[in-house]
């Protein structure tokens, strides 16, 4: 019986494949050449153009803000909104507009005892804050500010006898946390420390049958947890585990007539997924199969071209998670003007070298 099955997936999947990449083919002839070049700011006529320094200035301008909606709710995870904003101003050009010492200094404040970051000054730590801690003190080449030692620690003491991370003290497991864990130790040359076997077989063991993976073992499918998954695998050289063909096929099924790509089946497209669907294609090689032009006439189509900032979806509000993924999926498709960004460790490519090779 489970041969015949495998017999019938496999034919399946094979059928859809050559499908996918005929159509591709006859309809879309330019997609596997390289992008057009065009000057900053003019990437085709029909197309619109980024709104460089308005975004840079919604960008600041939200940092500011204490009293709005947007603060309120945000205080509690404003360790995320630096890492997005002030990467999302590094791939714009404009990181030289900030205060390095002002945010280091408020970073190191929100240190726990036990190593890890909290989300602001006087909460819990959580490993999702501490990525955003070691990724923005390796955006500003300051990571020696911090005890490295300390931070392993922490994060050590949240691999599971099964390989899998707690995300803190309280246990909540998921594969977000298994890719934090790893790009976090690997940022900081410590990747040694934890068991990176035991941790692959965990991920290994959260795929799905349509090549996608999920939270936990059994869970759906979900772009943003297979951007976790692949990155870690990446990060960790284990991609040779991945069909890269049939999660291929399920990442470039994400695309919608709009252009945007959505995060599973019969959802709505929405920017943030420029992200995590388009990284996970570039690590598994299978950008090609997805129309570029139209992404990139997505994206732009979300900003506010008034005031600056990207939303979800066309007309929506803005908020400074969309306008970091916007600008970080248009780095991906290689906007012109915009810094080239690492999809594994999702920090500007620089930073990424600085952190590896001249150290
Ligand atoms: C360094 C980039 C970076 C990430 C750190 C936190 C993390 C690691 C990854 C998060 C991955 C993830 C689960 C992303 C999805 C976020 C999202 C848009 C969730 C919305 O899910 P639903 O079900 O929305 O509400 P849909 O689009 O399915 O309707
Ligand atoms: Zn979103």
């Amino acid at each position: 019986m489970e041969v015949k099955f495998d017999v019938v997936i496999n034919f399946y999947k094979h059928f859809i494949l050559r499908r996918k990449k005929e159509r591709l083919r006859r309809t879309t002839p330019s997609l596997h050449q390289p992008l057009p070049s065009s000057t900053p700011g003019h990437f085709s006529c029909e197309m619109g153009e980024l709104v460089t320094e308005k975004h840079v200035r919604y960008i600041l301008s939200v940092e500011k803000r204490k009293d709005n909606f947007e603060s309120v709710v945000m205080e509690h995870l404003r360790m995320n909104g630096a890492y997005w904003g002030l990467t999302a101003l590094d791939l714009l050009g404009k990181l030289d507009t900030v205060d390095v010492d002002e945010v280091v200094s408020w970073m190191l404040s929100c240190q726990h005892e036990l190593g890890g970051f909290a989300g602001n000054v006087g909460h819990d730590p959580h490993i999702l804050y501490t990525l955003s801690a070691v990724q923005v003190l390796a955006l500003f080449d300051k990571l020696d500010a911090i005890d490295v030692d300390k931070v392993t620690n922490y994060i050590v003491s949240l691999q599971n006898e099964d390989g899998s991370f707690s995300g803190d003290m309280w246990g909540e497991v998921d594969t977000r946390f298994s890719y934090i864990a790893i790009c976090c130790l690997s940022i900081l040359h410590r990747l040694d420390k934890i068991n990176v076997e035991k941790a692959v077989k965990y991920i290994i063991s959260c795929k799905n049958m349509d090549g996608g993976f999920g939270c936990t073992p059994g869970g759906e499918s979900h772009a943003g947890q297979i951007f976790c998954c692949v990155g870690a695998l990446a990060l960790t050289g284990s991609l040779d585990l991945v069909d890269k063909d049939l999660l291929g096929w399920w990442l470039c099924e994400r695309q919608v007539k709009s252009g945007g790509l959505n995060g599973r089946p019969e959802k709505l497209p929405d920017v943030c997924y420029s992200w995590w669907v388009l990284s996970s294609l570039i690590m598994i090689d299978r950008v090609h199969w997805i129309s570029k032009e139209k992404l990139i006439k997505f994206i732009l189509d979300c900003q506010d071209t008034e005031n600056g900032g990207i939303s979800d979806r066309p007309d929506d509000a803005v908020d400074v998670f969309h306008t970091y993924f916007g600008v970080a999926g248009l780095s991906l498709l290689e906007y012109p003007g915009l810094k080239p960004i690492d999809p594994a460790y999702a920090l500007p490519v620089d930073v990424v070298n600085r952190i590896f090779f001249t150290k």
